[in-house]
């Protein structure tokens, strides 16, 4: 029986409070309205910025659904939507792609202005919500809230992808992976044979890893002060891996000695201001490009000697890979089934849709690389 044009209850899992574990029930999920798609969930991963909007250290409205790394397919769609059709493959965006604002009709530009991480109403465009819990409605969270067996996205925040996709590895394109990687080839722009330093080796830092190797760096060093995740970044193409904690000057410093004055580019992919400061500073003094991929919790603010980048560093930011997200990430499926790249090494651990918490505490404790929930 259709369940389109009706609404739908599932399970999901709600974060109803700041700090809280995530709570298991059933929601009420809406029909799409015009423009709007309704996605069944098949593999959601759990990423830190999910952890940071839990921690609050991200602002977010609650209650809320989050989740936004994620791949599932089309149920059914609202009035209007010509791009994607019920059955569809997809991957949710949390960068949408209007193809009208200012920023989607520029060829540099990637961050469109629809978006909803730095407003974060957590709401459709119509200023409401398409959840419904014990008859309240819940927030939405960066455009397309995946932890929920059926979500419901504008239809700039769905990219269709190839129906032979694997959705417990594809996933990963819908975020981690596609940041780190894009900040390396598409940011960034690495050389071959420069010299790169990656501050940060959870799932996206890997992945820009393996963005810097794509592109033919000859060094890339691995910042972490946890050493555990060491072997699979030297798998993935680090040279060298440090860990600041075993020195006593700025790590900085390390790293301009161990290349003889900074290195071509730097990364962090961490979000701690400390670091994009060391980032910064670690790359070469006229030429050197740092990427901030991190962000740094909402009211932090940065102090740094403008002398780091009068002498002629260039420190840029980048989200989502500086991808254009609905024309880029059916290509980035289409590369991954083509085996250009793999994302096996990135997913440690697969877990039952219900165990949630379990695949956080994995997070935090620095044990998982990428956890996929499959429902
Ligand atoms: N020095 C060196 N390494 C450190 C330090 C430090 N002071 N602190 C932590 N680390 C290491 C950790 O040991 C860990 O290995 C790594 O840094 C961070 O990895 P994860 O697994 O916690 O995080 P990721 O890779 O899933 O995500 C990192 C981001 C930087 C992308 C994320 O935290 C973030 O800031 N996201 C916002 C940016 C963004 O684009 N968001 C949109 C959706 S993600
Ligand atoms: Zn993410």
């Amino acid at each position: 029986m259709s369940t389109a044009g009706k609404v739908i209850k599932c399970k999901a899992a709600v974060c109803l409070e700041v700090k809280k574990p995530f709570s298991i029930v059933e929601i009420e999920v809406a029909p799409p309205k015009a423009h709007e798609v309704r996605i069944k969930i098949l593999a959601t991963g759990i990423c830190r910025s999910d952890d940071h909007a839990v921690s609050g250290s991200l602002y977010v409205p609650f209650p809320v659904v989050l989740g936004h790394e994620a791949a599932g397919v089309v149920e059914s769609v609202g009035e209007g939507v010509t791009k994607v059709k019920p059955g569809d493959k997809v991957i949710p965006l949390f960068v949408p792609q209007c193809d009208e604002c200012s920023a989607c009709l520029h060829p540099k530009a990637n961050l469109c202005t629809n978006n909803d991480l730095a407003n974060t109403s957590g709401l459709m465009s119509d200023g409401t919500s398409r959840f419904t819990y014990n008859g309240k409605p819940l927030h939405h969270f960066a455009s397309t809230s995946t932890f929920t067996e059926y979500t419901v996205v504008h239809e700039n925040s769905a990219a269709k992808i190839d129906d032979a996709a694997p959705p417990e590895k594809v996933c990963l394109i819908g975020c981690g992976f596609s940041t780190g990687y894009g900040a390396a080839l598409k940011t960034a722009q690495v050389e071959p044979g420069s010299t790169c330093a990656v501050f940060g080796l959870g799932g996206v830092g890997l992945s820009t890893v393996m963005g810097c190797k794509a592109a033919g760096a000859s060094r890339i060093i691995g910042v972490d002060i946890n050493k555990d995740k060491f072997a699979k970044a030297k798998e993935l193409g680090v040279t060298d891996c440090i860990n600041p904690q075993d020195f006593d000057k700025p790590i900085q410093d390390v790293l301009v000695e161990m290349t003889k004055g900074g290195v071509d580019y730097s990364f962090e992919v961490i979000g701690r201001t400390e670091t994009m400061i060391a980032a910064l500073a670690s790359c070469q003094m006229n030429y050197g490009t740092s990427v901030m991929v991190g962000v740094a919790p909402s009211a932090s603010q940065i102090t740094f000697h403008p002398m780091l980048l009068f002498t002629g560093r260039t420190w840029k930011g980048s989200v989502f890979g500086g991808w254009k997200s609905k024309e880029a990430v059916p290509k980035l499926v289409s590369d991954f089934m083509a085996k250009k790249f793999t994302l096996d090494p990135l997913i440690t651990h697969t877990l039952p849709f219900d165990k949630i918490n379990e695949g956080f505490e994995l997070l935090r404790k620095g044990i998982s690389i990428r956890t996929v929930l499959l429902f």
